[in-house]
């Protein structure tokens, strides 16, 4: 560990926090649903753990287990954890089926709104002492038909080098490594950082005890998460990862694409590495 966090991270801590922020994020009921719908989905899931437990002639004793562990999850506020991690991505398959622009991907538990907002030419808020490997992330923002997004909104947010997100583990300052970027009029930003460490699950909660009860890892690849707006534009929520990272290959959120592998070279002012990447909205 080389941050100045001092308390212990831990899965209830981050579970509850996302598990908050989702609430704020006023999610819809289950009203607002068709009842039509409901019932095809909900009977569908639940035919096929039918079909599960009759094929594999699953006991008492697992049923206890599930349930067991399905109480937990709600209590460790993991739920966003799992769910992202786990369903989300197919979820973005479909809603970006019909996509041109740029490749999205799935957002996460951890996106806060209303970072501070930053110049086109931006360094995110970190601590004097931030460690980690400079990396300055620069490119444009344009429409299908190529023309510029002048002050189109990049919204990113991610992990420090110890995998650590702020608002999520303790001893962070409050935006660290977060922030809203405003592009300048020909829809350009140069955005100074640092490098995210790979992440990895909480160990300690009821989605790290899944992963070591099935023999799985933990671990997602380094990666700068992204928001990215302008007006008259379909809004694109996506990902970036680093090419040779850990993981890269075997993300445990199954949420890279090939189109989101980033191959920083080093960086011009000789202080850590830097990379360009432009943004293509499709209209709204
Ligand atoms: C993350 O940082 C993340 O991006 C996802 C999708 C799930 C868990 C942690
Ligand atoms: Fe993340």
């Amino acid at each position: 560990m080389t941050g100045t966090t001092t308390e212990q991270a831990t899965a209830a801590a981050s579970g509850s926090a996302a598990t908050e922020q989702f609430r704020s994020k006023q999610c819809s009921g289950a009203t607002d649903v068709d009842t039509k719908r409901v019932d095809s989905l909900v009977s569908e899931l639940l035919a096929a753990a039918h079909d599960i437990i009759r094929r594999h002639r699953v006991t008492y004793a697992e049923y206890d287990v599930l349930k067991s562990w399905l109480i937990q999850v709600g209590e460790d506020g993991e739920w966003p954890l799992f769910l992202d991690v786990w369903l989300e991505h197919v979820v973005e398959e479909v809603a970006s089926e019909n996509r041109e622009g740029s490749k999205g991907t799935i957002e996460g538990p951890y996106y806060v709104p209303d970072s501070p907002v930053l110049t086109a030419e931006a360094t995110l808020p970190r601590r004097d002492d931030e460690p980690g490997t400079p990396l300055l992330f620069q490119g444009r923002v344009t429409s299908v038909d190529g023309t510029a997004l002048p002050a189109a909104k990049v919204e990113i947010w991610h992990a420090d080098d110890d995998g650590y997100y702020s608002q999520f583990a303790p001893g962070l300052p409050e935006w660290n490594l977060r922030g809203t970027v405003i592009a300048d009029g020909q829809g350009n930003f140069r955005i100074r950082t640092i490098e995210p460490a790979p992440y990895q699950i909480p160990t300690d909660g009821s989605c790290g005890r899944l992963i070591t009860a099935a023999g799985w890892h933990a671990w997602r690849p380094a990666h700068l998460h992204l928001k990215v707006s302008a007006p008259g534009h379909q809004p694109i929520t996506t990902q970036l990862y680093f090419k040779g990272g850990s993981h890269v290959t075997d993300d445990i959120a199954s949420a890279v694409k090939s189109e989101l592998i980033l191959d920083p070279g080093p960086a011009a002012d000789g202080n850590g590495r830097e990379v360009t990447y432009d943004f293509v909205l499709d209209k709204a």
